[in-house]
């Protein structure tokens, strides 16, 4: 700050502008969907006059906040923002107008907006009404910010990624909370991104009781806790549930769930059939935009939803932790062992995090 009340900026540059708009939009994570993230900041003089982010749908959007916080300094100011603004009436006004009515000088967009109704039209609509626009800064890094809603803008279907462990010989475990425990903080960070996260009725207490973060005010993912007949297994919802966000149970086997779920006021959705067609239509139908199917402690069980999920290109990205431990129970089956890269789904931009407890890879099907 340079003590007068402005807020002062170290560099000139367009893309620290942008990089900041992406480090504000990051404070809503978890919250926005099925709205994208999107920061703004508004310069004047080579000086941040202006901040804002996107905090939830239906609420104001990024530029009306940052245009607020800067009041007549926006006249004749370069506005940034990570998102191509809006040019359309949603469940708020268009940010263009706004835009046009503070009388900025120039706009500096990070991404065109996926959404048909949106793409181009508020870059026109600038241009059309005189204002300098840049478009295309820090593309990558917005694409980043927001591939849950670019997907589902672009194939309507929600972002979907798989979480799953091995042992250092490449074997699945069904381990239970010791293997999150050594992954320092990664499992509820992972949580907090997510707008849905599903897991299996068989670990129903265990899973739900782990919140995303502990820190007041972070996202809660949707659980959503498959029940699959034959299992009769009687759901115990776990002692103290308040730190977890909403819970629903699908369930093909209603006989099984009712008494116990009723009782605690979960909501079951009751299905014929389970697969990942209805898992992904229900999440779209909700607006969320990404989803995490955790085996967390119960591979084998999600073993038929990841196959269809291969098989239909539903799964977008892969998170796995390999813990510190050779398991020596599983046999390797020489069927099922791959002899050629050629012959399993290409997996790319592999990223990978390693201390002595655990080592995090992470990375994308390609599709
Ligand atoms: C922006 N800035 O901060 C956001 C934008 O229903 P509404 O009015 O919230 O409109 C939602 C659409 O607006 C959303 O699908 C996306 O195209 C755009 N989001 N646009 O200029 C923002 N969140
Ligand atoms: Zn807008």
């Amino acid at each position: 700050c340079d003590g007068f009340g402005v807020k002062c900026a170290a560099s000139n540059d367009d893309g620290f502008y942008i990089r900041k708009c992406v480090e504000l939009a990051r404070k809503a994570v978890g919250f926005t969907s099925p709205n994208p993230l999107v920061g703004c900041v508004i310069v004047k003089d080579g000086k941040v006059v202006g901040e804002g982010f996107h905090p939830k749908a239906g609420q104001p959007h990024a530029e009306v906040f940052a245009l607020r916080d800067a009041g007549d300094l926006a006249q004749s100011s370069t506005a940034y923002v990570s998102l191509e603004p809006c040019n359309h009436f949603g469940r708020t006004p268009p940010c263009t107008e706004a835009l046009i009515k503070a009388k900025v000088k120039k706009v500096v967009v990070g991404m065109v907006d996926p959404n048909p109704v949106v793409a181009f039209k508020g870059v026109e609509r600038l241009r059309d009404a005189g204002i300098e626009v840049v478009v295309g800064v820090e593309e990558e890094l917005c694409k980043s910010l927001n591939e849950p809603y670019i997907h589902r803008m672009l194939t309507g279907k929600p972002f979907l990624t798989l979480r799953y462990s091995l042992s250092v010989n490449g074997n699945l475990l069904d381990l239970l909370g010791n293997g999150v425990a050594r992954c320092g903080g990664y499992y509820s960070r992972l949580l907090q991104e997510y707008d849905a996260v599903v897991t299996s009725s068989s670990l129903f207490g265990e899973n739900l009781s782990l919140p995303a973060s502990q820190e007041p005010g972070a996202n809660q993912p949707i659980r959503i806790v498959i029940h699959k007949y034959p299992s009769s297994l009687n759901l115990i919802p776990p002692a103290s549930n308040e730190a977890i966000g909403k819970v629903i149970i699908f369930t093909d086997n209603k006989t099984a769930t009712a008494p116990a779920v009723a009782q605690q006021g979960i909501e079951t959705v009751d299905l014929d059939q389970i697969n990942l067609d209805v898992i992904m239509d229900y999440c779209n139908r909700q607006g969320l935009c990404s989803v995490l199917l955790d085996t967390r402690g119960c591979f084998h069980e999600f073993e038929e939803l990841i196959k269809e999920g291969i098989k239909k290109n539903y799964i977008n990205k892969f998170v796995t932790e390999i813990l510190p431990v050779w398991d020596r129970c599983a046999e390797p089956d020489p069927l099922r062992t791959l002899k050629s890269l050629e012959q399993g789904v290409k997996v790319v931009n592999l990223k990978s995090k390693a201390s002595d407890q655990s080592v995090i890879i992470e990375g994308y099907f390609k599709l």
